[in-house]
């Protein structure tokens, strides 16, 4: 039997852009979804850097106007990869339209926003998913299992870093990732909410948090000639003119959770030697487990009882193994996986959930959550009090 068409339309090009565009290819191509994918509209602002990426990713069609795109009726599925500041909008209007809606983490820049799409994505009867791509990593997918099998058994810790340090440079310019309208926030939207949609996907919900943030660099040269991802490299050329930085460079928090867990958690981007460490470890009774995204094939994992104290120790499982989550899909066992596998998926389950009707996690209300936890940490920050959620 014929496949059913999903027709996409991709808001945003840039870095995420890129990334869904190339997933979308993966999944038609290794992981026999049960459609057929038209890659129908790309959308965004700049009409030349869009037609360069039509032609690399295969896009049927460009346009510079997302309202046109959005209201067509021969889209099924809009896919919002731009900056935080315009989630709500697009995906209220696609939504209002008809369409399933992926939306790019973190689900909006204020809770309010976050919980007007929640209402608009559950009034549709719609596909909604938020892009916390990491939670399908097929290592995390692991960790959750043992987690689900009780082998960890009462958890009492966890601890959550996401380390990068590509601002520490002050020669980095002003782009939007340090704009607060723009961004929402700094490392905590962008890095911190990795951390803390994985922390409520494998632990729990979050009860309280007490928290620090900080700005090292305050001022950073006006950029020249902005096109490339916001991460300081790209060869964008700064100006002699300056501008003021409005986000955290760095975000510390510590929380309890439900069930009693404590929790204590860190993102930056000022960690010198380190680039995309999102590093998680859960701590029970029974046992432990440890991920670290720049070893992103790999789990550590601690079993209390398995061995005489003298022999105890975290042995690494590599999770390539056809029977570990998403690898029937890729390489003979061994043959690792990367980044990009963890955005095909993510939509591989969205288009999944799609045709068989039914709902995907991490959905909009998972984004809305998260970004209550973010706002809390926001306000304990400020004004250096304990927030309860
Ligand atoms: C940049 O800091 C960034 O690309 C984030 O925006 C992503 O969400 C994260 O996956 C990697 O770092």
């Amino acid at each position: 039997m014929e496949k059913p068409t999903v027709r996409i339309a991709l808001i945003g090009y840039r870095f995420m852009g890129k990334l869904h565009s190339h997933a979308y290819n993966m999944v038609q191509q290794l992981m026999d979804p049960p459609c057929r994918i038209e890659l129908a509209v790309l959308c965004g602002r700049d009409s030349s850097a869009l037609k360069a990426a039509q032609e690399a990713w295969g896009w049927r069609e460009i346009s510079t106007d997302w309202r046109a795109v959005v209201a067509r009726t021969d889209i099924d599925a809009v896919d919002i990869a731009v900056p935080g500041n315009a989630h709500a909008e697009i995906a209220l209007a696609a939504l209002a339209k008809g369409k399933h809606v992926l939306c790019e983490k973190p689900l909006a820049n204020t809770l309010a926003d976050a919980e007007a799409m929640v209402d608009a994505a559950e009034a549709s009867g719609k596909v909604h998913m938020v892009g916390f791509n990491y939670r399908r990593a097929p290592a995390v997918q692991l960790a959750r299992r043992l987690i689900d099998e009780g082998r960890l058994g009462k958890i009492f810790q966890v601890r959550g870093t996401y380390l990068q340090d590509w601002a520490a440079d002050p020669n980095v310019p002003l782009t939007w990732r340090f704009d607060r309208s723009v961004a929402g926030s700094g490392s905590l939207g962008d890095l911190l909410t990795h951390v803390l949609d994985m922390t409520r996907f494998l632990v729990g919900d979050f009860e309280e948090v007490t928290a620090l943030s900080h700005t090292f660099v305050a001022r950073r040269p006006l950029p020249a000639n902005f096109s490339g991802t916001g991460l300081g490299h790209a060869g964008q050329a700064a100006s002699d003119s300056f501008g003021s930085v409005d986000v955290d460079d760095v975000t510390a928090v510590l929380a309890r959770l439900e069930g009693g867990v404590i929790g204590v958690f860190e993102a930056t981007r000022f960690a010198t030697g380190f680039k995309n460490a999102l590093c998680l470890e859960v701590h029970g009774d029974r046992g432990a487990i440890r991920f670290d995204l720049e070893r992103m094939n790999e789990l550590d994992y601690y079993a209390v009882e398995t061995e005489e104290p003298t022999r105890q120790g975290f042995r690494r499982i590599l999770a390539t193994h056809p029977d570990h989550p998403y690898m029937q899909y890729w390489w003979p066992e061994g043959h690792i996986v990367g980044y990009d596998v963890t955005f095909a998926h993510e939509i591989h389950d969205w288009l999944s959930a799609i045709i068989r009707s039914q709902p995907v996690s991490p959905d909009f209300t998972d984004g809305m959550r998260c970004q209550a936890v973010v706002d809390a940490i926001a306000s304990s920050a400020q004004k250096r009090v304990t927030v309860s959620l």
